[in-house]
This record gives C-alpha cells, sequence and structure tokens, in this order.
C-alpha cells in the first residue's frame, strides 16, 4: 500500500499540532510507523487519504458499535442540525436520552449529560466526594479513566500503593489522594481500606479492564469491591465508558450482575459525536447543582446533535432483537479464528474477550489476568503484527495495550478476512 500523501499531511500537522495528533495513541509511535489519515467510513469500511481502504476494528475506539455513518444515526443528526446545533439551554432530547439510558441501565435513577468520558469521571469523584465527604480515591493500575490529574498518577514501584506525582502538571496534592491498587486483586485493595478507608470517598475501576489490553474481571472481583465499598461506607464507580451498552443492553453492570453506586459512560451513548454522561442512585446525585452543593456544568452538555445521535444509537441497540446474541456470536468466531491460528503458528499469544471486546497479547505467560502480566507483552511484535495487518487491509488498534472491537455491522466475511490476515501475519 502506498501512504504517501498521510505521510505529508502528518509533516503539515506537526508544524501545528503537538506531535501532529489531537490524541496521542492516534500518532502510531508505538508501532514505530507515521499515522494514516483518514478520509472517510461506511458501514465496517475504513478509508485512508491515499485511498486505501480497511476493514476497521477499532471502531473509533469502542463507540461505533452499529459500524460508522449508520444510516439511522445519520438521519438523525442532520434532521436536529437543521433546528440548531447548540441552545445551552433545555431540550426534550435530554429528557429522553436520560430516560433511555435509565430504563437500560437500572442502576441509574437520575443521569447528568457531559461532553466527554473523561468529564464524566472527574465530575463522578468529585460527586462521590462532595457526597461521601472524603477526599482519597482508589484507582488500578493499568485502569484508563480519562486524562483527569488524579487518574494520570504514573507511580514507579515503590510508590505504587500511596501515588507520588511523577507525571508533569500532576501536582503533589492530586497525586496523594489517588491510592493505587492492583486489578483482579482483592488483597490489595483490601490493605488500602483497612490503612485509610475512612478516607476513602470511592473506588473507581473499570469492570473490564480494556486499556491494558482487555483483561476480564476475576471470579468474585467485583463482587468483592462491592463489598468492601459497602463495609467502609464508600462507593463504588463502574467506569463503563468502554464496556456501557457494549457487553449488554445494560453494559457490564448486567453482564456480572453487580451494580454499582456511581456509572461513568461516554462512546456508545453518542452514536460517534462527543458525549459523557454520569449517574446512579438519586440520593448521590441530587447532591449535584442546582438541586445540590456539587458544582458541575457544562454550556454544550446535552448537545442537541450529540442527543439526537445517542437517543438513536440506544433506541436501536434497545430493539433490535438478538443483537447482543449477535455480537457475541461474530466475535466468538473471531476468538475462535486467532486461536486456531496461534495453535497453528506455534506463537506465543493469548487472547482475552468478553462479549465484543478482545485483545490478542503477545506473551510467553498462558494468561493475562493482570497489569503485570500485561507488561510482559512484546510489543516490538504487536508492531510488526500491527503493519502486516494494516498492509492486509485491517486496522486495529496501534498498541498491544487497546481492544478490538467486533460491531453489529461487521459480516461473516469480514470476520473470515481478518482471521485470514491474522494468519499469515503469524504464520
Ligand atoms: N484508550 C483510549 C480510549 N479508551 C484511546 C483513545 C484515545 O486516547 O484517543
Amino acid at each position: 500500500m502506498k501512504y504517501s500523501q498521510s505521510k505529508e499531511e502528518f509533516l503539515r500537522a506537526n508544524k501545528t499540532i503537538p506531535g501532529g495528533v489531537n490524541s496521542p495513541v492516534r500518532a502510531f509511535k508505538s508501532v514505530n510507523i507515521d499515522p494514516v489519515f483518514i478520509e472517510k467510513a461506511k458501514g465496517t469500511k475504513i478509508t485512508d487519504i491515499d485511498g486505501n481502504e480497511y476493514t476497521d476494528f477499532v471502531a473509533s475506539w469502542g463507540p461505533l458499535i452499529l459500524g460508522h455513518a449508520n444510516d439511522t444515526i445519520l438521519k438523525a443528526i442532520n434532521e436536529a442540525a437543521a433546528k440548531g446545533t447548540s441552545y445551552g439551554a433545555p431540550t426534550k432530547i435530554e429528557t429522553e436520552m436520560a430516560e433511555l439510558i435509565c430504563e437500560m441501565m437500572p442502576s441509574i435513577e437520575k443521569v447528568r449529560m457531559v461532553n466527554s468520558g473523561t468529564e464524566a469521571t472527574m465530575s463522578a469523584v468529585r460527586l462521590a466526594r462532595g457526597f461521601t465527604k472524603r477526599e482519597c480515591i482508589v484507582k488500578f493500575i493499568g485502569n484508563y479513566h480519562g486524562h483527569g490529574d488524579y487518574f494520570l498518577i504514573k507511580a514507579g514501584s515503590g510508590a505504587l500503593t500511596f501515588g507520588l506525582p511523577d507525571s508533569p502538571g500532576v501536582t503533589e496534592g492530586n497525586a496523594k489522594d489517588t491510592l493505587l491498587a492492583d486489578y483482579n486483586d482483592l488483597k490489595s485493595v483490601e490493605k488500602l481500606f483497612a490503612e485509610r478507608g475512612d478516607e476513602i470517598a470511592a473506588i473507581i475501576v473499570e469492570p473490564v479492564a480494556g486499556n491494558m489490553g482487555v483483561i476480564p474481571p476475576k471470579k468474585g472481583f467485583l463482587e468483592g469491591l462491592r463489598k468492601i465499598t459497602k463495609k467502609h461506607g464508600a462507593l463504588l464507580i463502574f467506569d463503563e465508558v468502554i464496556t456501557g451498552f457494549r457487553l449488554a443492553k445494560g453494559g457490564a453492570q448486567e453482564y456480572f450482575g453487580v451494580t454499582p453506586d456511581l456509572t461513568t459512560i461516554g462512546k456508545i451513548i453518542g452514536g460517534g459525536l462527543p458525549v459523557g454522561a454520569y449517574g446512579g442512585k438519586k440520593e448521590i446525585m441530587d447532591n449535584l447543582a442546582p438541586e445540590g452543593a456539587v458544582y458541575q456544568a457544562g454550556t454544550l452538555s446535552g448537545n442537541p446533535l450529540a442527543m439526537a445521535a445517542g437517543v438513536a444509537m440506544l433506541k436501536e441497540l434497545k430493539n433490535t432483537e438478538g443483537i447482543y446474541e449477535e455480537l457475541e456470536r461474530r466475535a466468538a468466531k473471531l476468538e475462535a479464528g486467532i486461536l486456531k491460528n496461534i495453535a497453528i503458528s506455534g506463537t506465543k499469544a493469548v487472547i482475552n474477550r468478553v462479549g465484543s471486546m478482545m485483545t490478542m497479547f503477545f506473551t510467553n505467560e498462558k494468561s493475562i489476568t493482570s497489569f503485570d502480566q500485561a507488561m510482559t507483552c512484546n510489543t516490538e511484535q504487536y508492531a510488526e503484527y500491527f503493519k502486516l495487518s494494516l498492509e492486509a487491509g485491517i486496522y486495529i488498534a496501534p498498541s498491544q495495550f487497546e481492544a478490538m472491537f467486533v460491531s453489529a455491522a461487521h459480516t461473516d466475511e469480514d470476520i473470515d478476512k481478518i482471521i485470514e490476515a491474522n494468519y499469515k501475519a503469524l504464520i
């Protein structure tokens, strides 16, 4: 494939945009090549500015569960746009969106719309702190909750437990309130609560880790978090920005049968437009201004275009009979195909999958259930694999530590195509 136009555009972008991109993962740095610039996309196909076409398994990092430029969603956006793009005033469609979310995810009794997953997690933590009148939060190493200061603690080994500010721009004050625990290790959580339980406002967790590659929760892990938070009067926040409305109509909380106090959502509820939301029990949510004292606001929150896209998306997911079963069937087919290729080729790799999200890890480990195990992966091997996939017309995440998403638009043919490309790359 030729990438000359993309290369040229990247040089141009670098002059006026830091790193040439508006979000670091897009720069393809960890796979050692320049990024491709996208021209257009439809269904499962994405085309770059050199005219190369790829079958897409990134899906804009998750939200496009119905594929690109879905006709129903486009129609909703176009109709909304014709009536104006922003009012900064209440609209009926915001309530419709809230009602849909509350119906599909019953742990949410009230919900506040924001503009991104980052805003949702930042606001949910502020609310948890205001509600409990405590300052610390527990976050898991390797979980990602957007780029709020107190989520970006990259503590070194000795400082893992209590956090130190080793990321420029994150203050010591912020870092000291973020307590770090190990994902899938309840003992590390119990230890923090035994030492500082009465200071902890909330645990925030990705119920399925999706940002260190896909790592499912071990049996009993989420239940354990529920028990510990209840015992210590802290809140449990599920960050369902990736899993919400993807794993099931009611997200990971329905899939695993564990109910959080607060949930952050994003991605899918914008139908591809910039949206986030956070919600939960009435008694907690009513602490938000103007009802309560915890302040959070936004001119573009509940934006009519984003609401139109999101409502159309959620209605499709709610009303399409068997959609999650079909996603499961296709994703299981893909997993089985890759597993067969791994076995035939003798590649040292494992695959983790929950519903329609999965990651193939290049590792000598027998399984990947923790951050430390994920860190054993051969990222150079992934970089080679990525390049071969791109050349074969398959677009996957440019990092070992991301998820691959199957959408309802993927056909059996698309799945066969990626299995074949995966075979050629591994053999
Ligand atoms: N891991 C990120 C989303 N969950 C990738 C997207 C981004 O940072 O741009």
